[in-house]
């Protein structure tokens, strides 16, 4: 590999990897610049097994989109209904809302991952009510739900800060975030594609708030639109300043833009080289978050399991009811088992564990011959 670094022009980044100097801006740029991806998957490849050998995490869980009422006007949601009343718009009831769990009370999930729409009309108490109502039907269910977007637009709507809003959330049963709704943080990109919701600052610092009560999140980079390759290092390097500052971050998550039904349709969407750089890249820039998540509804199948070579080191999980994707246009599966899962990682040559959401290991799956994976479960 030392002659295809040095080819590559990666010497200097493999050398400053060797003696644990964080890449600086600069790196992050001429690493997407660069056109050999094997050489960047090697390096990333490398970071990814130092913290990580081949382990790869997924978890068992559900996906609960209560509503997609929504009043911001994202050009790439193809998810988002302005008006109540509108077609395909829907809001479910609390009784309705709560079904989808309790209908899987044979299902031996760890996670319940809520994402919504910005309601203009629902009171806080259905947030609250949701919340404690998915707790009672199965307390020791992990809830990871609400954006740092949705936070601050119930802080905006009913009048309260947003730490008001994060305490009164996690009293009636929130235990982490999802790292959606962060775009990209660049003023340009978020003016054009996103202008109606919270800024980068106020995203980062409702991060820090959730961190400092004590909870832990996600953050995301949606990849592969209108966002030059400068602006993806900028949106990593903040948070790797916020990673400094809190440790809260648990996983880095590039999701992969997809452009059907949605007013960018007229884009091309990201390649599987894009996809496999952004994964490896995150990898290498963010040298204090402990894991890079290949979400397979945003890649697919296939690119997921090459990921895990590229810097990946979790899946996510299985999902199940999936909306914004398969609004867009992802033709992935809308669940998998988490013997499918195993499956998948074993077949990319990879170690499958199954983790809760704070990355305890729940099940390790064994393989039984000749039948491919068995998860005990
Ligand atoms: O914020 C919306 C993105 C996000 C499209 O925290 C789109 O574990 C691509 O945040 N094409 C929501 N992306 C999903 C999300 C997420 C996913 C997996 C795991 C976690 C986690 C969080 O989906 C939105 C937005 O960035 N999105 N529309 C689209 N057309």
């Amino acid at each position: 590999m030392d002659a295809r670094l040095r080819h590559a022009g990666l010497t200097a980044i493999r050398d400053k990897l060797d003696a644990g100097i964080r890449l600086s801006f600069d790196d992050g740029v001429q690493l997407f610049a660069c056109d050999d991806l094997q050489a960047i998957g090697w390096l990333a490849n490398r970071e990814r097994e130092k913290r990580h050998a081949g382990r790869t995490y997924y978890n068992y869980n559900l996906r609960l989109e209560a509503t997609n009422v929504c009043v911001a006007t994202c050009l790439f949601c193809s998810f988002s209904r302005l008006e109540p009343g509108a077609p395909q718009a829907y809001t479910m009831s609390l009784e309705e809302a709560w079904d989808k769990l309790r209908s899987r009370a044979n299902q031996p999930l760890t996670e319940v991952h809520v994402v919504n729409g910005l309601h203009p009309d629902l009171p806080f108490s259905y947030y609250t009510e949701l919340l404690q109502g998915l707790k009672v039907i199965r307390p020791e269910v992990h809830l990871k739900c609400f954006t740092a977007v949705e936070i601050a637009f119930f802080a905006d709507l009913y009048g309260k800060t947003d730490e008001q809003v994060l305490r009164e959330l996690m009293e009636a049963g929130l235990d982490s975030l999802p790292g959606g709704g962060a775009e990209v943080f660049a003023e340009r990109v978020r003016r054009k594609i996103c202008h109606d919701k919270c800024g980068a600052d106020r995203y980062l610092d409702i991060h820090r708030i959730a961190h400092r009560l004590g909870m832990r999140s996600n953050v995301t980079m949606l990849y592969g639109h209108i966002e030059t390759m400068e602006e993806r290092v900028d949106h990593m390097l903040r948070c790797r300043a916020l990673q400094d500052e809190t440790g809260g971050f648990q996983a880095f998550i590039p999701l992969a833009f997809h452009p059907e039904n949605n007013q960018m349709r007229k884009l091309p969407p990201p390649t599987g080289t894009d996809t496999l750089k952004v994964h490896a890249v995150a990898r290498l820039m963010l040298d204090n978050i402990p894991h890079v998540k290949a979400f397979w509804i945003a890649t697919g199948l296939d690119l997921a399991q090459l990921a895990l070579w590229y810097g990946a080191d979790d899946l996510d999980g299985t999902v199940q009811e999936e909306k914004i994707y398969h609004m867009a246009g992802s033709n992935t599966p809308e669940a998998m088992t988490t013997a499918g899962i195993a499956r998948l990682v074993r077949a990319a040559g990879r170690e499958p564990l199954e983790r809760d959401t704070l990355y305890n290991i729940v099940n390790v799956p064994q393989v039984v011959e000749n039948q491919g994976v068995s998860v005990g479960l």
